[in-house]
């Protein structure tokens, strides 16, 4: 008799706790990552980070929930707003994935696109991450996911070359199963190319899956994938400018 009451009591204790939890309120996410190369030649400024790993990748611009009608929700909660100390353990892999080349602060301070990331897009969703499974996800899939040699083994190369838009994003669909969006920007002759790549995520963020909504990101059908200057140069031309992200 005791047996059962206290298997019944786990029965409606685990009812309590599912039925707490929340579903996302939002439909699908991004996860964004950036080429530098296109933010150097962009002359708006160009600051390689001065700790980690500079060597040539994709860098994480960050995770994105979205609805299914191209908006989203943003700055959700500012009772919970970035704190380092509770990601700790992952600033060493952070300093080389997830860093900032100038587009949105230069000269760079690390922290700040961390903790823009989490305030704009992380406090809005808490009915599945906490600040440490948030950013622990998107290093999660920076592992999963080279985006680098996806398009390198097809051909696709950053070095000043023209390629179509379809060919890179089929590079991508052939590894991940879906295509990407593309935002492309301008080098300083106004040549379209290869800015950020979006990864269409559920919301769990679990599973890539077919993007519900693809931007026009401005690209045109072929587009540059823009070199890294070398390091050598990189230190000389380092620009120092106090351009600051608008958003
Ligand atoms: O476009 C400007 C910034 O708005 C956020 N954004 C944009 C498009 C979209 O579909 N979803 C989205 O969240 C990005 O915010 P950030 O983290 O850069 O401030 C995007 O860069």
């Amino acid at each position: 008799m005791r047996g059962i009451i206290i298997v019944s009591l786990l029965i409606l204790q685990s009812l309590v706790v599912s039925s707490s939890q929340t579903e996302p309120d939002f439909n699908f996410f991004y996860w964004v990552n950036y080429w530098p190369g296109a933010i150097c030649d962009s002359q708006k400024g160009c600051c390689p980070p001065t700790k980690g790993n500079t060597a040539s990748d994709f860098i994480i611009h960050g995770l994105w929930p979205q609805f299914n009608n191209g908006t989203w929700p943003a700055f959700c909660d500012q009772t919970n707003l970035f704190d380092i100390s509770k990601i700790s353990d992952l600033v060493c892999q952070m300093e080389k994935k997830w860093t900032e080349w100038g587009v949105w602060a230069c000269p760079i301070n690390e922290t700040n696109l961390w903790e823009h990331e989490w305030n704009k897009h992380g406090t809005c969703v808490q009915s599945i991450f906490d600040q440490h499974s948030y950013f622990r996800t998107n290093l999660k899939f920076k592992h999963k996911v080279h985006l680098l040699n996806i398009l390198i083994q097809k051909g696709i190369k950053p070095n000043d070359g023209f390629y179509s838009l379809d060919e890179i994003k089929n590079a991508i669909k052939c590894a991940i199963g879906f295509a990407p969006g593309i935002e492309c920007n301008e080098d300083v002759k106004g040549n379209k190319q290869l800015f950020q790549i979006y990864i269409c995520l559920d919301n769990y963020a679990k599973e890539f899956v077919e993007c519900p909504y693809v931007p026009d990101k401005s690209c045109a059908s072929k587009i540059k994938f823009p070199s890294l200057p070398e390091r050598d140069s990189l230190n000389e031309s380092l620009s120092v400018m106090s351009s600051v992200s608008t958003t």
